[in-house]
């Protein structure tokens, strides 16, 4: 028994500690309509129903394109009915890709904001935004010492009072982030924002596996209602087609919300949890404690499954020689 419960911890342990998360796609949330762009893009007539573009953005049959692999572009798409539900999950199947090798950008970014259709110098949308932004930067700007590569992930939540410092990455305004290789795959990638009881969670399928990896997760981040989701990117020297090919909100239904009813319309963006700032120049070694910890559970594991397995051998050879000595 006590082998089987130590067992069961460490396979929990196991499973934690792996940050996969298996969830179902397009559960019994509520896809919205309003909020979705998925192929085909038309309806009748030019207009894509709820969606504006601005810039260089085109679109294909196959994938709206915010910016070719060409320098000097920007292009945005915006939503034009505002998210009135307070939990939601976005999700957005993008692509990017050009011919660049080792030198491509600069990446694109979604949104959450109070205003849409501003053109700016934050991966096509406006500086001192209120909202949030969720950025895929491809390009490391920063000259000095890395803490991380790229292509990051990152969030940023802004009352309208920060700037957001290209030279260093966003690195010093973001909540949190993670390196995510997405660009030129032979396949479309996928990333998921999702927003409940004020905790942020982004993951993405990278591989297209159908199953989302976290990439991190924010508790205290305070949106507020009525704002609207949109995408933008930007190429400057360098460039890359950035391409969306399908977005997704789902109203999240949460039984027995006590906040349901409360009004989020006025609320100013904030967060609680900011990561330190990433100017030091060590790098923080992954194989910390947390690291030797599992080695140790992982060899005490061993050890104990040996340990039974031996003690079994012995047993069952005991057992053998009680029953040859009965028939002898
Ligand atoms: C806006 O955010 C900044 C930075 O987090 C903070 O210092 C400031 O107090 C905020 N302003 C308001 C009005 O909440
Ligand atoms: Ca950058």
């Amino acid at each position: 028994m006590l082998f089987y419960s130590a067992l069961a911890k460490y396979c929990i342990t196991i499973i934690l500690i792996s940050k996969v998360i298996r969830a179902e796609w397009n559960t019994k949330d509520f896809m919205k309509r309003e909020h979705a762009l998925i192929k085909p893009y038309y309806g009748s007539g030019i207009d894509i129903p709820y969606w504006q573009f601005t810039g260089s953005t085109i679109v294909t049959p196959n994938y709206i394109r915010l910016t070719p692999d060409l320098q000097s572009k920007q292009g945005a798409i915006w939503n034009s009915v505002p998210v009135k539900n307070r939990n939601w999950e976005l999700q957005i199947q993008f692509k990017v890709h050009g011919k660049g090798k080792d030198l491509f950008g600069d990446g694109f970014a979604i949104w959450y904001t109070k205003d849409r259709l501003l053109e700016g110098p934050v991966f096509g949308n406006n500086d001192f935004f209120q909202g949030m932004a969720i950025i895929l930067d491809t390009y490391s700007n920063h000259n000095g010492p890395h803490n991380h590569q790229h292509p990051y992930i990152s969030a940023m939540i802004n009352n309208g009072t920060m700037h957001y410092d290209h030279d260093r990455d966003g690195t010093h305004t973001q909540l949190a982030g993670c390196e995510a290789k997405f660009r030129n795959l032979n396949h479309e990638s996928h990333i998921s924002i999702r927003y409940e009881n004020d905790v942020l969670t982004v993951s993405t399928d990278i591989e297209n596996k159908r199953a989302w990896k976290e990439c991190f997760k924010a508790e205290g981040v305070q949106l507020p209602t009525g704002y609207y989701i949109g995408a933008s990117a930007t190429t400057g020297d360098l460039s890359d087609n950035h391409d969306i090919i399908s977005v997704r909100l789902f109203e999240l239904d949460l039984p027995g919300d006590p906040h349901a009813n409360e009004d989020r319309s006025h609320i100013l963006p904030s967060a609680t949890y900011f990561e330190p700032p990433r100017d030091h120049v060590e790098d923080p070694k992954p194989s910390s404690l947390s690291g030797v910890k599992i080695f140790l559970l992982m060899l005490l594991g061993s050890i104990v499954l040996v340990a039974c397995v031996v003690i079994g051998i012995m047993f069952y050879q005991k057992q053998n020689e009680k029953n040859r000595k009965r028939f002898y």
